[in-house]
């Protein structure tokens, strides 16, 4: 019903704008064509300094009822980096902005078409063109410089004692992986990937590296207040995308090829939750590569904690090794007593 009411409101408003035009076309004719231009041309320019007020005071408006509906502060070093670039290309292009819209405006609305008034024929100036292209590239060559700077660096080598957590991306959700006390990750093999064998990343057990590493769900992924994190992600299946917006970070998750970032964290989850006043707030991995049906549903959480806090989840962590032989010793204890309880039941019956 609100489409077919949308549809209608267009199709009388198109009817009513076709009406008018063909009005003041029979108006131009009876007034004279010369004075219709003119008085067209003056409401033309009038209306050039109405767009240019109005589309400036929008401008304010939207961005003072938008003030601090943002994501707030970054919560890592690089995002801080991140927000000052950002800021700093909002300014430059914001005064540019201004700049060239007044002029733009205010230049059709001032020489609008005037019988007293022919216009200066002025095809060329090299020095002008040289100008408004050397000084614009200096400007984009800086910005994209220091872009390219905190790229590499965010891409680049951690530091040494980093923390390392491999995230591995799935249709429809995360995994996340830590090396264990070996600090080593053991190899996997996209054939062993079976979930209902609880090997979900495939992991090669012949790799003795393997057996000491922590396979966590994409909402238990834990990493430390004010130390270095070096995420290593990968997909099993189609392409995702890490990203971590309160950490202003983000990376393609492909198959087959790791990618990775690193970053410090500069606030617990805990202290968060008070910044923002929101007992609720988790800093959260959305996945921000269109990758499927349930692509939406893709939410996953890392938990920032303290040192302590990290070292006593991670004791009580098992290895998926250890998982997958504790199964296995239960299932032989189950069809064990299973065996007995048939076998005393038979005795029974004799
Ligand atoms: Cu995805």
């Amino acid at each position: 019903m609100g489409t077919f009411f949308l549809v209608a409101i267009l199709a009388l408003g198109f009817l009513i704008v076709f009406q008018i035009a063909k009005a003041s076309e029979y108006v131009a004719v009876l007034k004279g064509e010369k004075k219709t231009f003119e008085q067209n041309n003056r409401i033309n320019g009038f209306l050039m300094i109405v767009f240019l007020v109005g589309g400036l005071i929008g401008v304010w408006l939207c961005n003072e009822a938008l003030k601090g509906k943002i994501l707030g502060e970054a919560a890592s070093d690089h995002g801080q980096k991140i927000d000052d670039m950002l800021y700093i290309t909002l300014a430059i292009t914001g005064v540019v902005f201004v700049i060239t819209q007044i002029l733009l405006f205010w230049f059709a609305f001032k020489y609008q078409y005037s019988e007293k008034r022919k216009a200066y024929y002025y095809p060329h100036n090299n020095k002008l063109e040289l100008i408004w292209t050397v000084v614009p590239a200096i400007f984009l060559t800086v910005l994209v410089g220091f872009g390219l700077y905190y790229w590499f660096k965010i891409t680049g080598d951690a530091p040494k004692n980093a923390l390392q957590v491999e995230i591995t991306g799935k249709q429809f959700n995360w995994i996340g992986r830590y090396p264990g006390k070996d600090n080593t990750f053991g190899k996997k093999y996209y054939r062993n990937i079976s979930d209902p064998g609880n090997n979900q990343l495939g992991l090669l057990w012949e790799d003795g590296a393997t057996h000491d590493d922590i396979v966590v769900g994409g909402s238990d992924i834990h990493i430390i207040v004010n130390k270095p994190v070096k995420l290593i992600i990968g997909s099993r299946d189609v392409v995702h995308d890490v990203g971590l917006a309160h950490f202003r970070m983000k990376m393609d998750a492909v198959p087959g090829i790791p990618t990775t970032m690193w970053f410090t964290p500069k606030f617990t989850t805990a202290e968060m939750k008070e910044k923002t006043g929101n007992p609720e707030f988790e800093y959260e991995i959305s996945c921000d590569q269109m990758c499927g049906a349930s692509h939406y549903s893709m939410k996953g959480v890392i938990k920032v904690v303290t040192q302590q806090e990290f070292d006593l989840w991670m004791a009580r962590q098992k290895s998926n090794y250890v998982q997958i032989q504790k199964n296995e010793t239960d299932q032989q204890k189950g069809s064990d007593t299973l065996a007995t309880q048939t076998r005393t039941a038979a005795v029974v019956t004799h």
